[in-house]
C-alpha cells in the first residue's frame, strides 16, 4: 500500500495550482450564495462502493485481455479497493459477488477489513452460471424456472449470500436475474413471474430485520426475448409484495437507449422505493463503460434528482447504496475506476450547485427557458477543484491517476501477483 508521506509528496508540487483554483471557483460560487465548504463536506462524505468483480480486466465473448498483476483471491481484492480509496478517499466498501468470494478465513478477513477501513457493501448472488457439482441447472432460470428443485436451489444459494454477508458485517443482499426466455411461447409470463415473486419471498423470509434486498431490473440479456424482471416497473411490483426491507437497484446500463433515467429515478425516490445503483457508462446498451464517459448530462440529472429527493422533506426514501458496475476491456481497471469516481462526484457536486428555489419558481411560472438555464448553468461549472479539494482533505491525492502512474503501481502488482491471472472480469 501507500505510505500517506508518499501521497503529501505527490501533492506538494501540485497545490499552488490547484490553491489558485479552488480560490477561483469559490468566489465565483461564494457570488452565488453557495457554501463551497459544505459541497467539498458533503463530496468528503460520498462513498461509492467497489466490486470484485470490477478489478479485473474484462472482456467481451470474442476475447480478453488481461493486463497482468490481477488479484488472485478476495484478500488481494481487498488490497486494490484499499489502495482506491488511499488514492480518492471515496471507495471505502467493496461488493461481493457469490461464490466467487466465499471468504476462507473470516477472522482474518475482518482483520483486514478493519486494517484497511473498509467495509463490505452488498453481497450478490448469482444465478445466471451453473456451478460444478451443481444438482440443477439454471440454462432455464433460477428463482422463477419451471422445477421445483431448481428455484429451491436457488433460493438456499441467495440464503448462503446472506450468511456469507452476515459473517463479514453486510447488510445488503443484491439479486440480478438472468431468467427469461428467447422465443416467443418459450415461457408463460405470468406464471414465471408468480414463481419468481414466491421465490424472492421465501429469501426474503430468511433475511434478517436489518438487512435490505434489492432487486436490479435489466431489460435483455442473457435472454433475448424476454426478462423476467425486465423494467422498473416489474421490481417495484416485487418490493412492494416483499416488504419495506425490499427495494429496487436502477443500474445504469439495464435501460433501452433513450430511456429517461432521472425520471425512474424521481419515480421511485416518490415511492421511497430507490434503494441503491449500478453505476457505469453505455452507448448502446449494457456496455459497462466508465460512469461518465458518454452521457455526463444525464449523470448529472440523475444528481439532480437524489439532491432534489434528499432536501425534499415529503421523500422519505431510505439512504441509497451506490456502486460501480462496470467492466474494463482496454483500460487498467484501477484507472477506470479512479475515473468513474471523479465523474461521479463531479456530477454530484454540480448537483448541489442548482438553487432548488429558483428551479421551483421557474416551474410554477413555465418558464421553460430559465428552468433549463438553470440546470445547464450547474452543469456546465467547472468543479474539478472542489472533487480535488475533497480527495485532498481525505487523505488522497489530488490527481489520483497521476499518483498511481507515478508510484507504478501497476508494475508493482504485476511484479507481486505475475502477469497472467485468474480473476473474474466480467
Ligand atoms: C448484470 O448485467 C449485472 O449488472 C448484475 O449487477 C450482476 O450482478 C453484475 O452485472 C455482474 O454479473
Ligand atoms: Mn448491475
Amino acid at each position: 500500500m501507500l505510505a500517506s508521506q508518499r501521497l503529501h509528496d505527490f501533492n506538494r508540487p501540485l497545490q499552488d495550482d490547484h490553491q489558485f483554483r479552488l480560490t477561483y471557483t469559490q468566489d465565483l460560487l461564494g457570488r452565488r450564495g453557495l457554501d463551497v465548504q459544505d459541497i467539498v463536506r458533503r463530496l468528503v462524505a460520498f462513498q461509492v462502493a467497489i466490486p470484485s468483480w470490477a478489478l479485473g480486466t474484462g472482456g467481451t465473448r470474442f476475447g480478453r485481455f488481461p493486463l497482468g498483476g490481477e488479484p488472485r483471491s478476495l484478500e488481494e481484492k481487498l488490497e486494490d479497493v484499499g489502495l482506491l480509496n488511499q488514492l480518492n478517499g471515496s471507495s471505502n466498501s467493496i461488493s461481493l459477488h457469490i461464490p466467487w468470494d466465499i471468504p476462507q478465513d473470516v477472522a482474518a478477513l475482518q482483520q483486514q477489513l478493519q486494517e484497511q477501513r473498509l467495509t463490505i457493501d452488498s453481497v450478490n448472488s448469482n444465478t445466471f452460471q451453473d456451478q460444478k457439482e451443481q444438482p440443477a441447472s439454471y440454462k432455464f432460470g433460477s428463482l422463477s424456472h419451471t422445477e421445483q428443485a431448481a428455484r429451491e436451489q436457488a433460493i438456499q444459494h441467495n440464503i448462503e449470500c446472506v450468511r456469507h454477508g452476515e459473517a463479514l458485517g453486510a447488510k445488503t443482499l443484491t439479486v440480478w436475474l438472468a431468467d427469461g426466455s428467447n422465443f416467443p411461447g418459450q415461457q408463460h409470463f405470468r406464471h414465471a413471474y408468480q414463481r419468481t415473486a414466491d421465490s424472492l419471498a421465501a429469501i426474503y423470509e430468511a433475511m434478517p430485520s436489518d438487512w435490505t434486498m434489492l432487486i436490479e431490473y435489466k431489460p435483455y440479456e442473457p435472454n433475448f426475448y424476454s426478462m423476467v424482471i425486465p423494467d422498473w416497473g416489474t421490481s417495484y411490483s416485487l418490493c412492494q409484495q416483499l416488504g419495506q426491507q425490499a427495494q429496487v437497484l436502477v443500474d445504469l446500463g439495464h435501460h433501452l437507449p433513450n430511456t429517461n433515467i432521472e425520471q425512474i429515478v424521481g419515480r421511485l425516490l416518490h415511492f421511497g422505493r430507490l434503494g441503491g445503483f449500478h453505476f457505469n457508462g453505455s452507448m448502446y446498451g449494457d456496455d459497462d463503460l466508465t460512469t461518465g464517459s458518454m452521457k455526463p448530462f444525464q449523470l448529472f440529472l440523475i444528481f439532480n434528482e437524489l439532491v432534489d429527493g434528499a432536501r425534499d422533506e415529503a421523500v422519505t426514501n431510505a439512504a441509497v447504496a451506490y456502486m460501480i458496475d462496470a467492466s474494463h476491456n482496454t483500460k487498467d481497471p484501477l484507472e477506470d475506476l479512479l475515473q468513474s469516481v471523479e465523474n461521479i462526484l463531479g456530477a454530484y457536486a454540480k448537483a448541489l450547485l442548482v438553487d432548488r428555489a429558483l428551479l421551483a419558481d421557474y416551474q410554477a411560472a413555465n418558464d421553460v427557458v430559465r428552468a433549463e438555464e438553470l440546470l445547464r448553468d450547474a452543469f456546465l461549472t467547472d468543479v474539478r477543484p472542489l472533487v480535488q479539494e475533497a480527495y485532498c482533505q481525505s487523505g488522497g491525492a489530488l490527481d489520483p491517476i497521476g499518483a498511481y502512474r507515478a508510484e507504478r503501481i501497476r508494475e508493482q502488482l504485476i511484479r507481486q501477483r505475475g502477469k497472467l491471472s485468474l480473476s473474474t472480469g466480467l
